[in-house]
C-alpha cells in the first residue's frame, strides 16, 4: 500500500484520496427502503417478486427441486468455467425452443442476467473492429446496461424507442435511428419480451420490421432476456422475437436470467450464449469466453443452475413450474387494474390507461423525479426516479395506500414519462 509520512508524523493512505461514489439508482434505492423504520414504508422499487402479502416467495416447484438435491447427497465440486453443461443445454432449449439445432451454439453459465450482460459485452469489447465497438441501447432502458458496457470498453449510443405523448413505441423513430444512425457491424441490444422500464413491447409484426431493418444494417443482435414468461405469462410465448430473429438468420447473442421467472434472484444463474456459423468459430469463441470468466471469478455458483436443470429436467416438474409462473404473472398484472381502479376511486382524473396497456413487471406511470421524491420523503414509497413502479411490491393491503399518495402529488399536474 503506498503511503506518505505528513508533516506530523502521521501517515495518509491513498484511501483518503478516494471520493465518495453516488449510490446505484436502483438498488441505492432499495438499501434506502431497508433502513428506512417508518411502519407504512412501501418498496415498489427492484423488480421482484412478492406475494399478495407482500412477501418473497419460493416456487414450489423450486422448493421440490431443492429436496430432490438434497435427498440425491448433491456434491458440492467446482462446476467447469463455462458451468454445468446439462444446464446449459436445458436453459438454451427453455429460450430457444425445442427445434433449434444448437450444436454450433458457444454457450457458458453466468451469474444471471449482469453476468451475461458483462460476459458478452467484454466478449464484444476484445473482438469487435476498433471501428464497431458500439453498443445501441433503447432509450430509456435499464440503468446498468449503460453502466456494464461503458465498463466493457464499447461506446454505448441511444436509439429511440419509446414516445411519451402515445406512451407507447416509437417505432418509426427506432427504424429510422436504425437505419441511419447506426454503424454497420456494431451491437443492437434488444429487450427480448417485457421491456424495462416502459412495459411496452413490438407486435410480432412490428419485431418483424426491426429484424429486417437490423439485418440490412449488418448490426450483431443482443437480446437480454431477463423476464421470459413475466410479459404474457407464458415462457413459451415471450421467446417469440428470439425465436423469429433467429428464424430469420440472425446469429444472436442472448443474456438470459433466471432471476425473475424461476424467482432465482440471489442464487445468480443466468446463461450467455452466442450462435456461430460453424463449428470452429464456436470452439474459437468458445475458447475465448472461458478466457474472459477464469480470471475474473473462476467459474460459476451451481445451486441455482442445479435447480434449474432439476425442474427442467422433469416432465412434471416443468409443467408445474410454467403454472407457477404464468400465477406470478397474472397476479402482477391483476395489480395494473386495481391500481387504475383505486387511483380513480381516490378522485385521480389522470388517464392512467397506459399502466394497464404495459406489460411486464413494472408500471412507467408517467410520474416526474420530482413526484417521485415526495413520494419517497412524505409517503416513505420506494421507487426509482424515472416514475417506475415495481407492481410485485402492490398488495390488496397496500394499494389504496399507493394510490392516495400518487393522487396528492400527480393532482393537477401533468404525467408525461421521461
Ligand atoms: N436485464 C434487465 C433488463 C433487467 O431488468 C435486469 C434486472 C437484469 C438484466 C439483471 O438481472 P439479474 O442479474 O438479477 O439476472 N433488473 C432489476 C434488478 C430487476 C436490478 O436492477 O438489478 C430491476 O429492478 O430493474
Amino acid at each position: 500500500m503506498s503511503s506518505s509520512a505528513t508533516e506530523e508524523g502521521t501517515t495518509t493512505s491513498f484511501l483518503n484520496e478516494v471520493p465518495m461514489g453516488p449510490p446505484d439508482a436502483i438498488l441505492g434505492i432499495a438499501q434506502a427502503f431497508r433502513e428506512c423504520d417508518n411502519p407504512n414504508k412501501v418498496n415498489v422499487c427492484v423488480g421482484a417478486y412478492r406475494d399478495s402479502e407482500g412477501s418473497p416467495w419460493v416456487l414450489p416447484a423450486v422448493r421440490s427441486a431443492e429436496k430432490i438435491l438434497l435427498d440425491s447427497g448433491a456434491k458440492k465440486e467446482y462446476a467447469p468455467i463455462d458451468g454445468d453443461a446439462a444446464y446449459v443445454k436445458l436453459a438454451l432449449k427453455f429460450a430457444y425452443g425445442p427445434e433449434l439445432d444448437l450444436s454450433t451454439a458457444a454457450a457458458v453459465q453466468t451469474l444471471s442476467g449482469t453476468g451475461a450482460c458483462r460476459i458478452g459485452g467484454e466478449f464484444f469489447g476484445r473482438f469487435l473492429p476498433s471501428d464497431s465497438k458500439k453498443i445501441y441501447v433503447p432509450n430509456p432502458t435499464w440503468g446498468n446496461h449503460v453502466k456494464i458496457f461503458g465498463a466493457c470498453g464499447l461506446e454505448v449510443q441511444r436509439y429511440r424507442y419509446y414516445d411519451p405523448k402515445t406512451n407507447g413505441l416509437d417505432l418509426d423513430g427506432m427504424l429510422e435511428d436504425i437505419n441511419d444512425n447506426m454503424s454497420e457491424g456494431s451491437v443492437i441490444l434488444l429487450h427480448a419480451c417485457a421491456h424495462n422500464p416502459t412495459g411496452c413491447d413490438p407486435t410480432l409484426e412490428q419485431w418483424k420490421e426491426i429484424s429486417d431493418v437490423i439485418q440490412r444494417k449488418n448490426l450483431y443482435v443482443f437480446f437480454d432476456s431477463a423476464y421470459q414468461g413475466f410479459a404474457s405469462g407464458d415462457a413459451e410465448k415471450d421467446a417469440a422475437a428470439l425465436r423469429l430473429f433467429v428464424s430469420e438468420g440472425h446469429k444472436v447473442v442472448l443474456a438470459q436470467s433466471f432471476a425473475k421467472n424461476f424467482g432465482l434472484y440471489g442464487e445468480r444463474c443466468g446463461t450467455l450464449s452466442i450462435l456461430c456459423e460453424n463449428a470452429n468459430q464456436k470452439a474459437a469463441v468458445m475458447s475465448q469466453l472461458k478466457l474472459i470468466i477464469r480470471p475474473m471469478y473462476s467459474s460459476p455458483p451451481i445451486h441455482g443452475s442445479s435447480i434449474v436443470r432439476t425442474v427442467l429436467s422433469d416432465d412434471e416438474l416443468r409443467a408445474q413450474y410454467y403454472d407457477e409462473c404464468a400465477g406470478m404473472a397474472e397476479r402482477i398484472g391483476s395489480m395494473r387494474g386495481l391500481l387504475v381502479d383505486k387511483l380513480k376511486d381516490v378522485g385521480s382524473t389522470h388517464d392512467w390507461s397506459h399502466i394497464t396497456s404495459q406489460i411486464g413487471m413494472f408500471a412507467f406511470t408517467g410520474m416526474s423525479k420530482e413526484m417521485v421524491e415526495t413520494l419517497t420523503s412524505e409517503y416513505f414509497i420506494f421507487m426509482t426516479l424515472d416514475g417506475r413502479i415495481s407492481l410485485a411490491g402492490i398488495n390488496d393491503k397496500n394499494v389504496e395506500y399507493i394510490a392516495k399518495a400518487i393522487h396528492a402529488v400527480t393532482d393537477g399536474k401533468s404525467i408525461v414519462a421521461a
